[in-house]
């Protein structure tokens, strides 16, 4: 939380008016005298960006220096300075409630799933990872040794003359300059020998391995940063040769954006014959969008052109609203050693080292750059957020996909488990030879109480009834096995033709694919079988649905005989009504079940009074009574539904867990990171 809210309308221009070059005397002192950044445990940080370019006294309009401006006219360029001093208020913040903040926001956008494909997922995926860096290779680092050197990052087109620049500077060669196109693809740091341990610990870049140079740093080291130390460099002041922007080597265009968010201070370099390039507009306008304090030099001006080229540069920067006050034209000389002359490049060094130097311009620097991040995050992060829970939104939408169709099955086995449907085909065949051959009606005329017990009693069942029963079992298993199979079909297709979907089983499936080759590595090396062979194959049901099935419904049919049993017994010591043989009562007892729906029914209405589906309804009420029936088809059914669902559910968990592998999916996860993103804004 600030701690002194108070705005000071005295204190605090922006940057871009305290990096100025040396005010001119009698000019106001354009920075606040609060305690710098580097020595308080409290930041400095501005209420909101500072002035833009359309300022009446706009560094980029006709009132401020220019590349106009030589490295003379630059040194002289005071009016920016003073167009902004004191216009934007600071607030002072508590550093350790900042980093605190900062540290559960990195967490937070960390913890965004961005798992399944949506329109703009990709864009997100870039986003979190420029979010992480900007806090973990700038913001925090810079919070936590606010003392450390100012890093300036020289950035832009390839043959401008960075690395001949900095060499120039630093005062010895140490960036590899060159006729070829692009010349650097390290990155080089060049700092005094003091300054060398910061930039050699891990807290500035932590992932970018770096090596230490003596001499100059040699071409083809990709992604490594080389740390060069030199007497002549101020200290303080850490320069960085970037690859270049424009580069046909896309790495180079990537690595350097990595930089500028690692950096307090841009110095973008561009030549007289690159300047109106693409590249170096997207560049700029990023650096005006993350309001980042930025130096601009123009190089290698023919001096005959200079006020036309100069005219024109400036045209386009404020065009494009680019208001960097410090501007330096470099003039096409000739060079001495590789080197620029001193006239050349002195000004950038004095502006520099003075930046490095000057406590409240360095604050500034450090002030506008962070604030110019933070800024950033009000909207990024909201939008982070949104792609969260986008995330959630499609995930859900997979599910349901997967869920309705298995929904669906059950319902489908629910209703053909009882309008009578199954009662058809093999199984009305059976049940007529049943009826026809006298089979049923000799087994009801039976009134002996077995007393053979359970497995005499099956040798009696007459054969028929055996046959019956095998029907009728395959009929109930078909009826779950095909609504399983349409399921899986269905769902199946319908991620096929979702483009979230079929990211996700490609993805699923080359896991599973290196998961295999992994175990059959594993067994080849070890002779542990031959690993697991099954492919995803979620278009059909499971291999051993069948046999899962098979116990499923025989469990159900032993169920039913338990029920059956149980009612006969209740039925006997209430009337001593006499005893049937329980496997036909059982049979006719599911048969019954089955076409409950169809007795009455406009399909039964007019049937003989042997049919299947009338037939067992009867018998089963003659025997047991109306009301046990009712109760006893009540829980059979139940019980039925029940075991369906399960086996519906365990085909569906392999839906379940392709969208479960794609990864875990904090359901929170962008309410959190709103929360965070607002944190911090209180802080401001
Ligand atoms: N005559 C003259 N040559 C220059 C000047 N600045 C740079 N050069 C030459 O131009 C070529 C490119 O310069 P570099 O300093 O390597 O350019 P760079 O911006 O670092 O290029 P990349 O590393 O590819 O991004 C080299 O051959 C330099 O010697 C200058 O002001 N005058
Ligand atoms: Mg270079």
């Amino acid at each position: 939380m600030p701690s002194a809210a108070a705005p000071d309308p005295g204190a605090g221009a922006p940057a871009g008016a305290d990096t100025a070059p040396p005010v001119a005397d009698g000019a106001p002192p354009p920075v606040t005298d609060e305690a710098p950044l580097p020595v308080t445990d409290e930041a400095a940080v501005p209420l909101s960006s500072p002035g833009g370019p359309e300022s009446p006294e706009s560094p980029g309009g006709p009132a401020g220096p220019g590349p106009d401006a030589g490295p003379a006219e630059a040194n002289s360029g005071a009016g920016p300075a003073e167009a902004n001093s004191g216009a934007e208020p600071h607030v002072r913040v508590d550093a350790h409630a900042l980093e605190g903040a900062l540290l559960n926001l990195r967490n937070r956008i960390a913890a965004v799933p961005l798992l399944f494909e949506a329109p703009d997922v990709a864009e997100a995926k870039t986003e979190r990872v420029k979010l992480l860096s900007q806090v973990e290779d700038y913001l925090l680092p810079r919070l936590r040794r606010s003392e450390a050197p100012i890093l300036v990052s020289l950035v832009g087109s390839t043959g401008s003359g960075k690395s001949t620049l900095i060499n120039s500077i630093v005062g010895m060669p140490v960036s590899a300059t060159g006729v070829r196109r692009p010349t650097t693809n390290s990155p080089v740091l060049a700092c005094h020998p003091d300054d060398v341990e910061w930039f050699a610990e891990n807290n500035f870049l932590p992932s970018l391995p770096r090596v230490r140079q003596e001499g100059l740093a040699r071409p083809g080291r990709d992604g490594l940063l080389v740390l060069a130390a030199a007497e002549d460099m101020p200290r303080g002041l850490a320069l960085l040769d970037t690859p270049d922007i424009d580069s046909v080597v896309k790495a180079h265009h990537e690595f350097a954006y990595q930089f500028l968010d690692a950096s307090d201070l841009w110095l973008f370099v561009t030549s007289a014959s690159r300047y109106a390039d693409a590249p170096v507009w997207q560049m700029l306008q990023h650096a005006r969008d993350r309001d980042a304090s930025l130096g601009i030099v123009l190089s290698r001006v023919p001096t005959g052109s200079r006020a036309e080229l100069v005219g024109h540069f400036t045209a386009m920067l404020d065009a494009n609203g680019i208001s960097a006050p410090d501007r330096f034209v470099i003039p096409e000389t000739r060079l001495a050693g590789g080197m620029l002359p001193p006239e050349a490049f002195g000004p950038v060094r004095a502006w520099l080292t003075d930046t490095a130097r000057r406590d409240e311009r360095r604050v500034a620097v450090l002030t506008q750059t962070m604030s110019g991040v933070l800024d950033t995050f009000r909207a990024r992060v909201p939008a982070l957020a949104v792609q969260a829970e986008v995330q959630l939104a499609v995930r859900a939408r997979l599910r349901r996909q997967a869920e309705e169709p298995y929904r669906d099955a059950l319902t489908e086995v629910a209703r053909v488990t009882r309008d009578g449907s199954l009662l058809r085909g093999e199984v009305q065949a059976r049940w007529q030879d049943f009826v026809v051959t006298g089979d049923l009606m000799r087994t009801l005329r039976s009134r002996k109480a077995p007393r053979q017990g359970k497995r005499a009693r099956k040798r009696q069942a007459p054969e028929r009834g055996a046959a019956m029963k095998t029907a009728l079992r395959s009929a109930l298993e078909g009826a779950v096995i095909s609504g399983a199979d349409r399921a899986a079909e269905d769902a199946d297709s319908r991620w096929c033709t979702d483009a979230a979907g079929s990211a996700m089983l490609l993805a699923a499936e080359q896991a599973r694919a290196s998961g295999r080759k992994a175990d059959w590595l594993f067994a080849s090396a070890f002779g542990d079988g031959e690993g697991d062979v099954r492919e995803l194959n979620l278009g059909k049901s499971a291999p051993d649905l069948p046999l899962r099935a098979a116990r499923a419904v025989s469990a159900w049919q032993d169920h039913v005989m338990r029920l059956v049993q149980h009612a006969e017994q209740h039925k006997r010591s209430l009337s001593r009504a006499a005893a049937l043989d329980g496997d036909t009562l059982a049979l006719v007892t599911v048969l019954a079940i089955l076409g409950e729906n169809a007795v009455g029914s406009h399909a039964a209405a007019g049937l003989d009074d042997s049919d299947i589906l009338t037939l067992p309804r009867r018998i089963v009420t003659a025997v047991l009574g109306d009301e046990p029936v009712h109760d006893m088809f009540q829980t059979a059914r139940a019980e039925l539904n029940e075991r369906a669902r399960l086996l519906l559910d365990e085909e569906l968990r392999r839906f379940s867990e392709v969208i479960d592998g794609a990864g875990r999916c904090d359901e929170v996860a962008g309410v959190r990171l709103y929360q965070a993103g607002f944190m911090l804004e209180a802080l401001q």
